[in-house]
């Protein structure tokens, strides 16, 4: 059992940390307030070869592993998890073509994702969110064409992205057995953009409704066999949650500095608060909690690195518990900064805001404990 990073995952988590403090961090309040998608840290993520990261060589990615992938998503998300949500939802427009991509959409697309084009992945739907499988979009065979109808929410990098994973029913009867998933590229005809929708917190990732009419995709863009689409849309948010553990980390890690910081300047009854027992076991359970939640988050990316059979319940288990962790671990940041975290000109009340949306997407807590408790009984 090993529980050190290797000397490259270190090297890799060191420089997301420079490029953090150096780019990310400095602008993270404005892109908070304008809510102005974040093209310039897109930009400094590519030119940094985090878009390709994980994305095989052979492909025009980095081949670097899940390990190294997840510590910098944990390390931008101190500072920024907008970037590191653009981040981990184009990974998930990736992630369909490496598990059930055919050589040639391979080929044409991942060396585009490695560098120029964001990916995104679009399931849900306003009634079926949790309950993917009841999505109504369809995919109507016609010659060497499929013709999608429907409308996908709250699709992250939606408007953005040149390419989208998109899951849609080509047999209505079939429950999941029936959902197949496309490449559809922006600027399809036939595809076109909701409002970008006003969020609690991490403003600066878009989220948008896409809307098919008679979208026309040719059938070479289906990714893997007709009806096989649910179960890629499984496989790749097995993959992926991780990554929003990682976040979860993060995001943790960043109040957590803070509030310590704070601590040991905040002066009352004589001492700085951190040296009062009731701000010190705060800030201990609060470091202790990271902890965990960075040691399940590493173990399940391990997990998928050793190409592990399943690991669905490992993943689930690191989004689960990171994400409420950072619940905990913000609301204590806050009040150990008391009256001031509620003030905008400290970060805390960024941070308490964003972790929300960290236990509803890629999967409300509530499937986690799904996929765990159905791997448990299984
Ligand atoms: N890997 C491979 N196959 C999987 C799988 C996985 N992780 N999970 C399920 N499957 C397969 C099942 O084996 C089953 O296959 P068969 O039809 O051959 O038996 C099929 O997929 C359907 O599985 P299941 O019956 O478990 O599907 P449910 O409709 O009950 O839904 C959950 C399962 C709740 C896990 C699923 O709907 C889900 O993950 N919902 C949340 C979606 C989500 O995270 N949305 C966020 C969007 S991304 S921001």
């Amino acid at each position: 059992m090993q529980f050190a990073l290797n000397d490259i995952q270190l090297s890799i988590k060191k420089m997301a940390r420079e490029i953090t403090v150096k780019e990310f961090a400095p602008r993270a309040a404005h892109v908070d307030e304008t809510g102005e998608f974040p093209w310039d840290n897109v930009a400094q993520m590519r030119d940094a070869g985090f878009l390709g990261m994980t994305i095989p060589e052979e492909y025009g990615g980095g081949g670097f592993d899940e390990v190294s992938f997840n510590c910098v998503v944990e390390e931008i998300s101190r500072a920024c998890i907008s970037t590191s949500g653009i981040l981990c939802a184009h990974f998930l427009g990736v992630k369909p073509l490496i598990i059930a991509g055919s050589e040639e959409q391979k080929r044409k697309y991942l060396p585009l994702l490695a560098g120029e084009m964001l990916g995104s992945f679009a399931i849900t739907e306003a009634n079926a969110g949790s309950d993917a499988a009841a999505m109504a979009t369809s995919a109507a065979r016609h010659g060497d064409e499929y013709v999608l109808n429907g409308t996908k929410v709250f699709i992250t990098n939606g408007g953005e992205a040149g390419q989208t994973i998109v899951f849609a029913k080509t047999d209505p009867t079939a429950g999941a057995r029936g959902v197949s998933s496309f490449i559809v590229e922006k600027g399809t005809p036939g595809l076109s953009f909701g409002k970008k929708e006003n969020k609690m917190g991490d403003r600066g990732s878009c989220i948008r409704e896409l809307i098919f009419e008679d979208c026309r995709v040719p059938r070479e863009n289906r990714v893997g066999k007709e009806g096989d689409g649910f179960k890629i849309a499984m496989k790749t948010l097995d993959d992926t949650r991780t990554s929003i553990g990682a976040q979860a980390v993060g995001l943790a890690q960043g109040a957590f500095d803070a509030a310590l910081d704070y601590a040991k300047q905040r002066v009352v009854f004589g001492k700085p608060i951190a040296q009062h027992q009731a701000i010190a076991f705060m800030l201990a359970d609060m470091a202790t909690e990271i902890e965990a939640a960075r040691l399940l988050v590493y173990r399940a990316a391990a997990l998928l690195d050793a190409q592990a059979e399943r690991y669905s319940a490992e993943s689930a288990m690191a989004k689960l518990f990171a994400s409420e962790m950072s619940h905990r671990v913000v609301h204590k940041a806050l009040q150990i900064h008391g009256g001031y975290g509620y003030m905008k000109e400290y970060p805390i009340e960024r941070f308490y805001r964003d972790q929300r949306i960290i236990e509803i997407y890629e999967g409300t807590s509530e499937i986690q404990r799904m996929v765990i408790s159905s791997n448990l009984i299984r």
